[in-house]
């Protein structure tokens, strides 16, 4: 295993000294070194990887000096166009080291959505021609592999990979673990929703452990699964799922289940949210300042009024609860509005040790889902 202290330690030598990406729970203890270690101004948790892509890149106009962006394999996406225009040699040749968990690593036991894109990490690199390595878990020979890659760079002028397997650095615990004020778990506020919702309510629920507390929920009050939508990867996208079907079934009250994080990666949602109206539509922000499920980096989410954007997105009508009482009232009113409604949730940090995961595959959950949706 390799310390985080140590990759640290060799990127510095190397005057990487500004860091950005997005959190991954393969990387968690080095990011968590990185948040304790890194100035504050040189460390950007950035809102999805293609930011982070471009924020390296006007870091590297501005000081000349390699960044290092790190996410998880399912931010590739976000990633292909800026590294394939600003930051590609063919373009505006902008080096930067890529530090890529690599979630669903052939062979290695992991969650649906991952696998496909664990079996393709390497090959979207090879397309994309940018050079990699896959980090060794012994430090020389790490050093070996980072020292080649820093060579490239300089070579090249371009961005060079490092994929990181799991379990390849040693555990790190977070000293600056900044208290995110709430008193609401996301797992009750959850709870409280789907007790109050009109009858034949849809639910789209975000990336991460909402969907696996949503999913348990079912499971304790015997309501089957068939009105929701897990949105297991696509972090980012589930209140355009919403969307989506809201438009197409005006009957029915659908119910977004989003979380800071994921909302404010693809936050130009609301925008089309709020110009398009549905009068069906509940968009709810599960806010606990966090990164949760990967570790509970922190994002802005508490550091910016989600309400007051979604105003001004157009949102017919807007509110932030912090209890189960206002947070009861705020969803039975739903029932009989036809209006866009957003509700911001002040969650707490954190969930059960012994969250489980769905049970069916996603292609079953689609297919009721869809039944459920046609009846
Ligand atoms: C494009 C993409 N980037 C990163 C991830 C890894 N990831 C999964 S859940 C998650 C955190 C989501 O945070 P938030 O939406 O605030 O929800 P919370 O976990 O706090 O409930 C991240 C970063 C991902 N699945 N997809």
């Amino acid at each position: 295993m390799i310390t985080p202290q140590f990759f640290y330690n060799i990127l510095k030598t190397n005057n990487t000294l500004f860091f950005t990406g997005v959190p991954d729970s393969l990387l968690k203890n080095f990011c968590a070194y990185l948040t304790d270690t890194a100035e504050q101004k040189n460390h950007i948790i950035a809102a999805n990887e293609g930011n982070a892509i471009a924020l390296a890149a006007g870091h590297y106009l501005a000081k000349g000096t390699i960044p290092l962006v790190y996410m998880q394999n399912s931010g590739i996406g976000n990633t292909v166009n800026p590294l394939l225009s600003l930051a590609d040699k063919e373009v505006y040749s902008t080096p930067m080291l890529l530090m890529i968990g690599w979630r669903g690593e052939p062979e290695v036991h992991d969650e649906p959505q991952h696998i496909k894109q664990g079996r393709v990490t390497t090959a979207l690199l090879e397309e994309m021609e940018i050079p990699y390595c896959i980090l060794d878990t012994d430090e020389s020979a790490a050093e070996k592999q980072i020292e080649t890659a820093y060579q490239t760079m300089k070579d090249t002028q371009a961005p060079y990979a490092i994929v990181i397997r799991k379990g390849t650095f040693s555990s790190y615990t977070l000293k600056n673990n900044e208290e995110v004020p709430g008193t609401m778990s996301r797992e009750s506020a959850i709870e409280t929703i789907i007790q109050n919702v009109p009858a034949q309510s849809a639910f789209v629920s975000t990336t991460g452990k909402a969907s696996r507390e949503l999913y348990e929920l079912r499971n304790k009050y015997n309501q089957g699964h068939a009105a929701d939508f897990l949105t297991v990867g696509s972090m980012g996208h589930a209140s355009q799922i919403a969307l989506g079907i809201a438009l197409e079934k005006p009957e029915k009250k659908i119910f977004c289940l989003d979380g800071d994080g994921a909302a404010i990666m693809h936050m130009g949602a609301m925008a089309v949210i709020g110009t398009q109206k549905p009068e069906n539509l509940v968009h709810i922000v599960l806010n606990n300042g966090a990164h949760d499920s990967v570790g509970g980096q922190p994002t802005i989410g508490r550091q910016i009024d989600l309400c007051a954007i979604a105003k001004a997105c157009g949102y017919d009508e807007t509110l932030s609860v912090s209890t189960a009482e206002e947070l009861k009232k705020a969803v039975i009113q739903t029932a009989d509005t036809k209006k866009t409604v957003f509700i911001e949730i002040i969650v707490t940090k954190g969930a059960r040790e012994d969250l489980g995961r769905p049970a069916e595959a996603p292609c079953e959950n689609k297919a009721a889902f869809m039944k459920y949706l046609g009846e």
